[in-house]
């Protein structure tokens, strides 16, 4: 599957980090940010985002006593996005909204590539595959010391499937991610997620509207 969109397309955005770097709390922030620069974005995540791609999130997340094959993993966040981007992300885009997705591929890298030690070349070529030419336009990474964001998230309740990984399994997707950042830093934002919310946010701010230049 070969996907080229026109130039007239929207503009892509995804956010990412390690667990309970806060994400979900600064995405409301970006989203009333663009709004009050005249830019309406749809939001979305992944895995999931469409019913069938969210069914699949729950088998991904779900805790089971049946070890999941690693490739398999691999394969039905994939198979999630294949879905999403073709029902909800490119339609967008083509009619020129902007998207702001809640994780994307680079956490493919992160947690199947660093995190499981699964092979690169083995996500790249699944990448080419389903996605074509399309990446994001800006992707804003929240970076915290790992323990810090396992300490925030735990404070939700119960844990899913991957949060029961220890913390050098983390510690692993954190250095991918940073890995991923210095490797595109043109389309990289790094964020310190441990300062203060209104802090992040600021931090948030700057990096959209160097974007929106
Ligand atoms: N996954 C994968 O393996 N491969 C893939 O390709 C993709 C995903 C796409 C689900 O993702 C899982 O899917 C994920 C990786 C895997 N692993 N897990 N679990 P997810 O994004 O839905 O799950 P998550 O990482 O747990 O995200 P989250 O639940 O949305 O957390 P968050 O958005 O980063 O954090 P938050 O809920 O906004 O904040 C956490 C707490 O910290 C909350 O109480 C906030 O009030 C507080 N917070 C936030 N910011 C601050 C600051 N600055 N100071 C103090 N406290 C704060």
């Amino acid at each position: 599957m070969t996907m080229k969109i026109a130039d007239t397309r929207g503009k892509f955005l995804t956010i990412e980090g390690t667990e309970g770097v806060g994400k979900s709390t600064n995405i409301a922030y970006i989203q009333s940010y663009l709004t009050s620069q005249g830019i309406e974005v749809l939001t979305t995540r992944e895995p999931g985002g469409t019913p069938l791609a969210e069914d699949i999130r729950e088998l991904l997340l779900q805790n089971r006593d049946e070890k999941m094959d690693e490739t398999a993993e691999l394969l039905l966040v994939f198979a999630a996005r294949a879905q999403h981007l073709q029902t909800v992300i490119l339609p967008a885009l083509e009619r020129g909204q902007w998207v702001l997705c809640d994780r994307f591929t680079d956490a493919t890298y992160a947690y199947q590539g660093g995190g499981r030690g699964l092979d690169l070349a083995l996500i790249e070529m699944l990448e080419q595959r389903i996605q074509g030419d399309i990446r994001p336009d800006l992707t804003l990474l929240l970076d915290i010391d790992v323990t810090i964001g396992l300490e925030r998230a735990g404070r939700r309740g119960e844990l899913d499937r991957f949060e029961h990984e220890h913390v050098a399994f983390f510690e692993k997707v954190r250095h991918a991610y940073l890995a991923r950042a210095a490797t595109f830093p043109e389309r990289y934002g790094v964020v310190d997620a441990s300062q203060s919310l209104e802090q992040v946010q600021l931090q948030v701010r700057d990096h959209l509207a160097h974007f929106l230049q």
